[in-house]
């Protein structure tokens, strides 16, 4: 590769050479001629045919652009910030209207079966991305605890630590952050744990070590850094209807033809792209996801 101008490497073929090189340091720390450290950061996972046939955004811009409003208002902050978070040890809490309720281990997730699954990203904001992420359907996580039949709603709890993150000593939301969905909307095989990005551990400013991500969703739905998930009967008072009711609704669905309060849903702007594109409903999941609405009003269930 270093006989190549960078110029002429589009972000797609620096991935896949990137990932080739991973599956090499990967093998190499198996068979003991690389400490085990210098690839500690890789993760195997098999590629899902869930993902989309579109060029993942550059790395560089999904961990450098977004937010992580309990570490900065703006869209660059959390990066630095989030370096203070500690994500060893950590566990996550899955209880609530459960059979067997449960606190697992990160170490332990990072053991179950991992995909690959490259998803559109749109922020309620306007921008959008594509993300290779890696992770596991969060029905793999639910099934382990066995719902009871009056669990009908699923809560997520991001960590929350006044020390390190500005914006919760300043009361900008009413933390932790918390978000929701209804079962049918956690259980579906679209709906994805993750805990890695580009084939590595997920990066502290995407929510390491666990986010919720939830593809046909505007992106406040998937929590951050998650430590606990509570299955529950009514629905979750969330962060974003406690602050903004009217702006940010419990469903979330990406809708064109439903306009936020202050600003047209119908376009997007692509991370890197300079014209905007047309944004689809449910982000172009619809024929996966439609039928879970069918019959509601989405404007009044927005
Ligand atoms: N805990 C927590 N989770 C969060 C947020 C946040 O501020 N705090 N922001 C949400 C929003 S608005 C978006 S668009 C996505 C951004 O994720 P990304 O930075 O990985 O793209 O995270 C979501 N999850
Ligand atoms: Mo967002």
């Amino acid at each position: 590769m270093m006989h190549i101008l960078p110029s002429e490497i589009t972000p797609a073929q620096t991935y896949f050479d990137r990932r080739k090189f991973i599956g090499a340091a990967g093998a190499l720390a198996l068979s003991g001629l690389l400490p085990a450290s210098a690839a500690a950061q890789s993760l195997i996972a098999r590629k899902s045919p869930l993902s989309v046939l579109e060029t993942p955004t550059p790395r560089d811009d999904i961990v450098n652009y977004g937010n992580f409003l309990e570490f900065a208002s703006d869209k660059h902050g959390h990066v630095e910030r989030s370096k203070l978070m500690a994500v060893r040890p950590w566990t996550v809490t899955v209880e609530g209207l459960v059979a067997k309720p449960r606190r697992f281990a990160i170490e332990d997730l990072l053991k179950l079966p991992l995909e690959e699954r490259i998803y559109r990203h749109r922020c309620v904001e306007g921008w959008s991305m594509v993300v290779p992420w890696v992770g596991f359907p969060l029905s793999a996580l639910l099934n382990q605890v066995e719902p009871l039949g009056n669990a009908k709603y699923v809560e997520f709890i991001s960590h929350v630590d006044p020390a390190i993150m500005p914006n919760v000593r300043r009361q900008l939301l009413d933390w932790p952050y918390l978000e929701g969905l209804r079962m049918d909307e956690a259980l579906h095989p679209l709906t994805l744990i993750a805990v890695g990005l580009y084939g590595e551990v997920l990066p502290k400013p995407n929510g390491a070590p666990l986010r919720l991500v939830v593809p046909w969703k505007y992106g406040y739905k998937s929590a951050k850094s998650i430590v606990s998930i509570r299955l529950v009967e009514h629905p979750p008072n969330t962060v974003w209807m406690k602050a903004v009711p009217d702006e940010y609704g419990f469903y979330a669905n990406v809708n064109p033809g439903v306009d936020h309060p202050r600003w047209s849903q119908a376009k997007e702007r692509r991370i890197g792209e300079f014209f905007k594109r047309t944004t689809l409903p449910f982000n172009g999941y619809a024929d996966q996801v439609a039928s879970l609405y069918a019959g509601m009003d989405l404007r009044k269930f927005f």
